[in-house]
């Protein structure tokens, strides 16, 4: 880890936070020879246990594999040719190659990227330090920009070509843009999930994603011997309110099939209620500020897109810094913002659009969940409709 002692106090490119977003592009930049630092508030052991994402975009590995962070992936790693939809008791399975031309999505948890990425920026990337919080950027208006932090007890300033915030949805990078140059738009939604793992075989090779009158489900996995399970609850909910029992009951209601199936259960090792939002602030730059990742977008996690996102964002950045580095040209950092809002808003499109066909809103007439059970049917009974759903999920090529 970098004590302060070697921290710089000048560089090129600043990063705020050590998510897949900063890890990434501070990876992609040190293959590309552009000098960065990494600031991250937490310290390691929190940032590398943070339940989070499991399914990534072919995007998402290539860019991995392009800087040398895929080996475990390439080793551990779940491929999945597709998912089941369940409602009504029936169940529709959606053959991702088949609709996509040979798209297929990888399960491998984001705490092992982030790991993964950690250790390969420890062992020979730029500095990287933990427990580093930043306070404020100041001169976003200027040519170089600046970033206060406090590490082990010491206030400290970091001088800087650019400055990137990948500092998740609640960071502060964002905030060191004048409020008059910011659009955002926001839908928060009147349920959240209730995520746990538990130490029992998948109960499906694939991911099931379940519409009930009693809520959304998911079946997800993280290992052929650990499950990733999410249920639907109201926003406030609390864990405690959820024994084991309750939990596998609620499951094996809402998984059901006509005809039997059956749900393995096992010991629950974390419990956690996450509210679901889609958020996005655009531009993504400012000046010699730049946003990446959750610091410019949120989008509910149905559509399995949040982390393949932030994935996709660094990489258009990391290409705009080295072709500055290499011709002086600014040119991709200027198109940056617009070339990333566009695969943007088809993700959030497409989260929204998972969300509010496979939920069911406390509140929702009749009518609206007859619209939900068509749509369904259709997605079961058109190519066309089955392979919208599946290129998106699978991951378009935008940007
Ligand atoms: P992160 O991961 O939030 O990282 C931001 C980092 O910035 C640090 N930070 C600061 N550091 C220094 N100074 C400050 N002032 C700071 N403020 C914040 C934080 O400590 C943190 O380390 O953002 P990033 O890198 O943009 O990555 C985004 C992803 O984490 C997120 O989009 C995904 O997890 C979303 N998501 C999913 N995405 C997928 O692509 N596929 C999925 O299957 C998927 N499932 C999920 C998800 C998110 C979930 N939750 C928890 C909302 C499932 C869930 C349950
Ligand atoms: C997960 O495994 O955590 C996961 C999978 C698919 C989603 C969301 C989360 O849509």
């Amino acid at each position: 880890m970098t004590d302060t002692a070697t921290l710089p106090e000048r560089t090129t490119v600043g990063i705020v936070g050590a998510g897949p977003a900063g890890l990434l592009l501070a990876r992609l930049l040190h293959r590309a020879g552009v000098d960065c630092v990494v600031l991250e508030s937490r310290d390691r052991a929190y940032v590398e246990q943070r339940q989070r994402a499991g399914i990534l975009e072919q995007g998402t590995v290539d860019a991995l594999r392009s800087c040398g962070a895929a080996d475990r992936l390439d080793r551990e790693s779940l491929v999945h040719d597709g998912v089941e939809l369940r409602w009504d008791g029936r169940a529709h399975r959606i053959d991702f190659p088949a609709l996509t031309g040979g798209r297929r999505v990888w399960v491998y948890a984001q705490t092992e990227v982030v790991k993964d990425l950690i250790a390969l920026q420890l062992a020979d990337g730029a500095p990287l330090a933990f427990e580093a919080e930043v306070s404020r950027v100041s001169g976003a208006d200027t040519d170089r920009p600046v970033v206060h932090y406090r590490h082990l007890g010491r206030e400290r300033t970091l001088a800087c070509d650019y400055v990137v915030g990948c500092d998740g949805f609640h960071g502060v990078v964002r905030r060191a843009i004048p409020q008059q140059e910011l659009r955002s738009y926001e839908r928060v939604y009147p349920y959240s999930w209730l995520g746990v793992l538990a130490d029992v075989a998948p109960s499906s090779e694939e991911l099931v994603y379940a519409h009930s009158p009693r809520g959304f489900a998911l079946l997800s996995m993280r290992s052929p011997t650990v499950s990733r399970l999410y249920l639907q609850v109201p926003n406030g909910e609390d864990p405690a309110d959820w024994p084991d029992g309750r939990i596998w009951d609620e499951l094996d209601a809402r998984l059901a099939l006509d005809g039997g199936w059956s749900l393995k259960r096992g010991p629950i090792t974390s419990k956690a209620v996450l509210p679901m939002r889609s958020h996005v602030t655009e531009p993504m730059r400012f000046g010699r500020i730049l946003l990446a990742g959750d610091a410019a977008h949120i989008v509910p996690p149905t559509g399995a897109k949040g982390l393949n996102l932030a994935a996709a964002d660094v990489v258009v950045l990391a290409r705009a810094f080295a072709a500055l580095r290499a011709s002086g040209s600014t040119d991709l950092l200027d198109a940056y913002s617009d070339t990333c809002l566009r695969r943007v808003w088809r993700a959030e499109h497409f989260s929204w659009f998972m969300t509010t066909t496979l939920h069911t809103d406390p509140e929702q007439s009749a009518f609206r969940t007859r619209l939900q059970l068509s749509q369904l049917d259709r997605i079961a009974s058109s190519r066309h409709a089955a392979a919208e759903l599946a290129e998106n999920y699978a991951g378009l090529d935008i940007g």
